[in-house]
């Protein structure tokens, strides 16, 4: 074995897919499970879409369950979405299922690949592109590393019909909309609205109902919709988090055609 092919062969395989996803259908900032779940039904459905996800690990908050123990919750229509997974549930009690963490994220992960999505780790968003009459039209991307080392290293761009912000609970991209546009997110404020304390069954309802297109060419999906638009957080379950992707995936259909 030659050290030197194995290591052109994964920067050759590897700027290949970079390059491709420079002009994509849908970007996805954040692989947690509503950005995870948003992939794999794009990209079943033929659209071309790509996670640049900041961390080495994909999955957000699955792995770590509820305080670390790694169970995660899901409801009736959670669980339609896990049957068709074919991720395991067991039934608590009525209306209440219980699936490993572990199986979820890993199994997520795998559909949304196989399903043609590319998710590209270890990479940031840190702006977006802002164009064709106040549309947001791309990401501005870095690798993790140059925040983290503090090292002071201009990003690239790449173009995207239409992005969803999946960044969970800190709603990365949508504050930086809101700062760079002076507030005009289609919120009631036109600004984030932050996200109130734990009150489970009105959280999982709202998130589905908040994934929405928050800004032309932007839609946010998962806790990320819980905080932009003032619902509360839910905790470990996360039937709301599937749906909500699910959503955003079908809101992106109707808008890309
Ligand atoms: O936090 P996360 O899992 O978001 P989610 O899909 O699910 C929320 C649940 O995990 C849980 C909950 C529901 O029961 O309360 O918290 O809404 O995943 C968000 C991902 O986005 C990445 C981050 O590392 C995480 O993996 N992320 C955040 N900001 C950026 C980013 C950014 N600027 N660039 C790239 N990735």
């Amino acid at each position: 074995m030659d050290e030197v092919v194995i290591s052109r062969a994964i920067t050759e395989s590897y700027i290949k897919d970079l390059l491709e996803a420079m002009e994509l259908d849908v970007a996805i900032v954040g692989a947690g499970p509503a950005g995870l779940t948003a992939a794999y039904y794009m990209a079943k459905g033929g659209i071309k879409t790509a996670i640049f996800e900041r961390k080495l690990s994909i999955g957000g908050g699955i792995w770590g369950g509820g305080m670390m123990f790694n169970k995660i919750v899901v409801q009736d229509e959670g669980k339609e979405i896990l049957d068709e997974f074919g991720i395991t549930t067991t039934e608590y009690q009525r209306g209440y299922y219980v699936a490993n963490a572990i199986e979820l994220a890993s199994t997520l992960c795998s559909l949304a690949v196989k399903a043609g999505a590319k998710i590209f780790n270890l990479i940031s968003v840190e702006d977006v592109v802002i164009r064709e009459a106040d549309k947001v039209s791309g990401l501005v991307l870095n690798w993790s590393s140059v925040p983290l080392a503090n090292l002071h290293v201009d990003p690239l761009a790449m173009r995207s019909k239409l992005v969803i912000d999946a960044t969970g609970h800190d709603c990365e991209i949508c504050r930086l909309v809101t700062k760079k546009t002076g507030g005009r997110l289609r919120t009631a404020t036109g600004n984030i609205i932050g996200e109130k304390s734990m009150w489970a069954e009105v959280a999982e309802r709202e998130v589905i109902e908040n994934t929405r297109e928050v800004y032309p060419g932007l839609i946010v999906a998962g806790m990320a919709a819980a905080a932009v638009f003032g619902s509360p957080r839910m905790g470990p379950i996360f039937g709301g988090m599937l749906l909500s992707g699910r959503k955003a995936a079908k809101l992106a259909v109707e808008l890309l055609k």
